[in-house]
């Protein structure tokens, strides 16, 4: 029988996007170069040689875009902004990068839509990857230099400031396996680009809170729910010991508790992680957060056996050799347990992050007076485009409100978990799977550029009015 969950008064619903995902206009109005316009011109990199040139061109429909969230009834719109838009190389500051920015928050403001803004979602500057990017030391610098830039532009607007999204793709991916930009594969540079993002997020909170004491402060993280495959198999426990360590334990410990932890320190000994972290570092990463975002997207089950049909979510769509994405997992596996999955191959597990928010709860979050929010969530699925133009996406349905059950649940529990955002607003480029995978609310045609809420949008937009969900349909 169907039930009415309702949730707590004030909970924030929202729909998120990135800056080269969406905006388009890439060498427009003063914009150079990120590692991500670079990355998709090197071959293979991307299905497709598909680039975030055009994306869905929100640069110039931004006002269409900002109306059609007021039509979702959206509370909060996750975005972030372009370094290399706003600040294209080392001397100047771009000024209509900036108030590209300034109207959307405008528009935003004027729709009474909370502007909820990541400063780094990828998109490095390339002039500073061409310094080595990540992994040198001095790009935290820079990025607390471009931050402050953004802060003293839209501060007045803006009251909730996220540093990174998901540093674990940046560092694991680009700089480990190769699969993101900049597309390098080496552990040694994987762990050193690790150390400086987190390092330069612990800069840029440091003087956010300092130049504006009532802004709220945090980052978003992804996490993985790594279940071994036989809990009473010794190599399976292990397994699951090395992906949280290096997924999850390697960001989570340093922010809450300022310091790396032992025994991930222990399985990456041997790429001088250690030689990159100075005094005082670990000091500055701990600085408080208000918020922490919570992306989730799936489970998984591992194995420590060499296993002949393992899976790898961290897996390049395009034939171009790729590196592992964990640095000391080599004899780790993922192996499906049979759950069904998305179109990106994704196990669907929603029941983990119920697990997932309980746990942050109690070890992080939760001691350190951290707001947790749900800053992405959301599926890959095929739609179906019906003759009157309707679309219809029943499974991303579904698994947006299995998710947003957990979520209920989770509260009832008791995490301080105060607003969701689904990934995401729009269909976009999905990275190295270019415009393969739709992972939107509403749907673009890539021709037309049109945008048309699917119904899996309608659903959410009444989630949103209502603050409550059905649990069955
Ligand atoms: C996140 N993985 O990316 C990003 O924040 C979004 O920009 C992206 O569109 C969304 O999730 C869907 O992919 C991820 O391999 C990419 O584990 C890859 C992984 C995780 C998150």
């Amino acid at each position: 029988m169907s039930k009415v969950l309702q949730f707590p008064k004030r909970f924030l619903w929202g729909a998120a996007t990135a800056a080269y995902q969406v905006e388009g206009a890439s060498d427009q109005d003063g914009r150079t170069d990120s590692i991500w316009d670079a990355f998709c011109r090197m071959p293979g990199a991307v299905v497709g040689g598909q680039t975030g040139g055009t994306a869905c061109d929100h640069y110039h429909r931004y006002r269409e875009d900002v109306a059609l969230m007021s039509s979702l009834n959206l509370g909060a719109y996750r975005f972030s902004t372009s370094w290399p838009r706003i600040k294209p190389d080392d001397a100047a500051v771009n000024p209509a990068g900036l108030d590209f920015y300034s109207r959307l928050v405008n528009e935003l403001c004027a729709a009474g839509i909370k502007p909820w803004l990541t400063l780094y979602h990828w998109d490095l500057p390339q002039a500073l990857q061409e310094q080595g990017g990540w992994a040198n030391r001095d790009t935290a610098y820079r990025f607390a230099e471009y931050a402050l830039i953004v802060h003293e532009a839209l501060g007045d607007r803006v009251r909730v400031w996220t540093t990174l999204n998901e540093p674990w793709c940046s560092a694991f991916l680009g700089y480990g396996s190769g699969v993101h930009a900049p597309g390098i594969q080496s552990q040694p540079q994987a762990l050193a680009a690790m150390h400086h993002l987190l390092l330069g997020h612990g800069l840029v909170v440091d003087e956010l809170r300092r130049r504006d004491p009532d802004a709220k402060l945090g980052l978003t993280l992804n996490f993985t729910v790594a279940d071994p495959l036989d809990p009473d198999d010794e190599f399976d426990v292990d397994a699951a010991r090395r992906i949280d360590g290096q997924f999850n334990r390697a960001f989570l410990d340093p922010i809450f508790h300022g310091s790396y932890p032992p025994d991930f320190l222990a399985d990456v000994e041997k790429y001088g992680l250690d030689a990159k972290i100075r005094d005082g570092d670990l000091d500055l990463i701990r600085s408080r957060i208000h918020t922490l975002g919570v992306n989730y997207y799936h489970g998984e089950a591992v194995t420590g056996h060499p296993r002949e049909d393992a899976e790898n979510a961290h897996a390049a769509p395009v034939e171009r050799p790729v590196a592992p994405a964990f640095p000391a997992a080599d004899h780790v596996s993922s192996v499906s347990r049979g759950l069904p999955t998305t179109a990106m191959g994704w196990e669907v597990q929603p029941e983990g992050l119920y697990r997932l928010l309980l746990r942050l709860q109690d070890e992080y979050s939760g001691p350190a007076g951290t707001a947790l929010y749900i800053t992405e969530n959301g599926a890959a699925f095929d739609d179906e485009v019906a003759g009157d133009g309707a679309v219809h996406d029943p499974q991303r349905l579904e698994f947006l409100r299995a998710h947003i059950i957990q979520c209920h649940r989770a509260i009832q529990a008791g995490v301080d978990l105060q607003g969701y955002f689904g990934w995401s607003l729009m269909d976009n480029f999905e990275w190295a799977w270019g415009y393969d995978k739709r992972f939107g609310l509403t749907r673009v045609d890539y021709n037309t550029l049109e945008r048309t809420v699917k119904d899996s949008g309608r659903w959410y937009a009444q989630v949103a009015a209502s603050n409550q969900i059905h649990t069955a349909p």
